[in-house]
């Protein structure tokens, strides 16, 4: 209580009986000398302080004798910090600072503690390994701080859409001045205690002959030269000759002889395959990872992203892969990168992690974060607890001092945009809004519909809040836009709600007045489709009532139900707006299942009531005929239930554009694809269900 130290030590014990008081001048002892620098920035005010490491003095004070260990201890002389080495006494003093910067500090005493502390994994890091902008160097800089402060100790600089890490340049030098900015990262990692990992992207376009060979060495020499002493060769998404794992293998290994080697003070190679994912990865002997286990020097470690792209961390997950590659994987994971949904800011906590996991299945962990840096910084923040204190890791509790550490006059209006602000809709779904309850309609009550109110109000509020209270500005430079899509969407929450209750009194005239109001134009829909927020239950909830009550206005005014097509299925993101896209009668753009496909899988519309359904059209496919995201083999059904289908077709195999016409036609509520037995397992995409066009 009033002590948040970041990652969870392994243990601490408090003695809330006793304290010492802090002194008003410093006096250090800073037995080798090392610390100036950290000292300087950790303790602003008065102290006793003594700090040392190395393994003698770490078994005689009762230091986890592995590396990376530190004690701390807080008595009647003060503070003292032994490490089981130069990182561990670091990790010691960024301890300390939080202790220093926390409520049990905050009258100038601490309560006599110690704290014992130590690794889980010793790899924990970061990889800027995303396309889209890469960070800024005052980004970077930012990060390589927040890496220390956190006890990350890695960081992988790979991003794809840095010219000289990848094709067309990696053969090239970097210009002076962004050679200048690499050798200050460089400078700013080691003071941090964080080794700067170079990348190098070449398998668009390696040759594999001798000039590229030189071409290779030349450039990890120029790196070499500006500081860096660690690599990484990266050889996923490409095409063509580069993905050849023999001749990877083959690179790593004389890499590895007479460069690593050779050089002495360079650390081992990592290595990202082309197959960094179940998903593709052949299991034969023949395979690729079956080649990196057989012929890989047993020093060179290797990234794996999953069972899929963007994939939970699970010992089943982690054993297919080391049985492959005869060793255990560094796990790539791509969370919270959002590159493939560049219209989200994922500030959701950290899961999908097994808090069982230890060395014997990852031999390093990195995240890929978004090309926002700093609001990425939410991820890290539990990226760190987790990697440090494996056992101990609790996503929620971490991500609710997340919040607190970046934003502490703003906490309230940062949780309540976070909260909202995590799923994914179409990728590695997140859960989000899980505090709030949605309703329909029909389980309208007076306390559901205050309590979305009270939600919404606040939402409305949050961008000024903010804006106000939130002095990070590098953070609030990369929420912005998201921030001001937000304030709207709570706004709109508050009219949706205005509306069923005029709705629900019968004010028919002032709802129709109201909902064509409400109703977004669609300037105001691009602006919101770019910077989502929300699209797990907040807009959907919006746009389910206004759908609702529309409906049922027209039955009250009309005396019949209008013609409706709301997408139902058995992927979970058919509840989204996305699946709107294979209704809106746009057939350049589509919905995308964002899941395999499996047998029984089905894609379907809800009609809203019984009616003669005599056409039906289902265009598959992202662009055209030659794409494979189609289901294979599926039956086209109808039911006026949902439990009891009539086939309306065959089984079709491999048809893409599905067509079916009958003059008599079927009374349907409800009409599906539904897949039968196949072995394709590409997603799944629609670009446009018609029934009676
Ligand atoms: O994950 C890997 C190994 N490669 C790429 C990343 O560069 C990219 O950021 C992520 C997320 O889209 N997916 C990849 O396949």
């Amino acid at each position: 209580q009033g002590l948040i130290i970041n990652p969870t030590p392994h243990s601490i014990d408090i003695d809330r009986t006793s304290v010492y008081t802090l002194p008003a001048t410093k006096k250090i002892n800073d037995k080798k000398g090392k610390f100036a620098y950290t000292i300087a920035e950790v303790v602003p005010g008065g102290i006793d302080l003594s700090i040392d490491f190395g393994e003698k003095q770490a078994k005689k004070n009762g230091v986890e004798l592995r590396p990376e260990a530190y004690k701390l201890t807080v008595d009647k002389k003060g503070v003292t910090i032994t490490g089981y080495d130069e990182a561990g006494a670091f990790y010691g003093l960024q301890t300390l600072r939080q202790i220093l910067t926390s409520e049990i500090a905050s009258s100038g005493t601490i309560p006599h503690m110690t704290i014992n502390d130590w690794p889980s994994l010793s790899r924990r890091g970061v990889i800027e390994g995303f396309y889209g902008a890469p960070w800024s160097h005052d980004v970077r800089l930012s990060l390589i701080d927040y890496y220390g402060k956190n006890k990350l100790n890695s960081y992988f600089f790979g991003p794809k859409d840095d010219p000289y890490h990848s094709t067309p340049h990696w053969r090239q030098p970097y210009p002076e001045p962004e050679a200048k900015k690499i050798k200050e990262l460089v400078e700013a990692a080691n003071r941090n205690h964080v080794d700067f990992i170079w990348a190098i992207h070449p398998g668009g376009d390696i040759r594999w002959n001798e000039a590229d060979y030189d071409s290779l060495v030349n450039k990890l020499d120029m790196m070499y030269d500006l500081g860096v002493r660690a690599f990484a060769l990266f050889f996923d998404d490409i095409d063509g000759e580069g993905r050849n794992p023999v001749k990877q293998v083959d690179l790593f290994n004389r890499l590895n002889r007479e460069f690593v080697k050779k050089k002495g003070d360079v650390s081992n190679l990592v290595v990202c395959p082309t197959d960094y994912s179940r998903l593709w990865a052949k299991t034969d002997s023949a395979g690729a990872l079956a080649t990196y286990g057989r012929s890989l020097d047993k020093s060179i470690e290797v990234f794996y992203t999953g069972d899929v792209v963007c994939s939970d961390l699970t010992h089943e997950t982690m054993d297919f892969f080391n049985g492959l590659i005869r060793r255990p994987g560094f796990w790539w994971w791509n969370y919270p990168v959002s590159d493939y949904c560049r219209n989200f800011i994922l500030q959701g906590p950290v899961y999908g992690l097994d808090t069982t996991i230890t060395e014997e299945d990852v031999v390093g962990f990195g995240t890929n974060p978004m090309e926002h840096g700093e609001a990425s910084k939410l991820a890290l923040y539990g990226v760190a607890d987790y990697t440090w204190n494996t056992p101990a890791y609790n996503a929620i509790d971490n991500w609710e001092r997340a919040l607190s550490d970046l934003a502490p006059d703003a906490t309230d209006a940062y949780r309540t945009f976070a909260i909202h602000s995590a799923d994914t809709e179409n990728g590695y779904r997140r859960d989000e809004s899980w505090e709030t309850s949605t309703f329909s309609l029909n389980e309208y009550t007076p306390e559901k519909a205050a309590a979305m109110l009270a939600e919404f109000e606040k939402i409305e509020k949050v961008p000024a809040t903010m804006e106000a209270k939130c002095n990070n500005q590098l953070l609030m430079k990369e929420l912005k836009p998201w921030l001001t899509e937000f304030g709207k969407l709570g706004k709109r929450g508050v009219e949706a709600i205005g509306l069923i209750e005029q709705y629900r009194a019968g004010n028919d005239s002032i709802f129709w007045t109201g909902y064509v109001d409400a109703l977004m134009t669609p300037e105001e829909r691009k602006a919101y489709d770019a910077h989502k927020s929300g699209t797990l239950k907040l807009q959907p909830f919006i746009e389910n009532a206004l759908e609702d009550m529309v409906i049922g206005f027209y039955g009250r005014v009309a005396g019949n139900t209008p013609a409706i097509h709301i997408p139902i299925g058995s992927y979970p993101n058919l509840a989204t707006r996305q699946s709107r896209l294979m209704t809106d009668r746009d057939t350049t753009n589509h919905y995308t299942s964002a899941e395999a496909q499996k047998d029984g899988d089905w894609i379907g519309l809800d009609l809203g009531t019984l009616r003669k359904v005599n056409n039906i059209r289902v265009m598959q496919g992202r662009n055209s005929t030659a794409d494979t995201d189609y289901f294979d083999n599926v039956v086209l059904q109808a039911s006026a239930d949902g439990h009891t289908w009539t086939d309306l077709t065959s089984p079709l195999k491999e048809t893409y554009d599905i067509i079916w016409k009958d003059d008599n036609g079927i009374d349907a509520r409800y009409v599906r694809i539904k897949r039968l037995d196949s072995k394709r397992t590409s997603w799944t995409t629609v670009r446009e269900f018609f029934v009676n066009p």
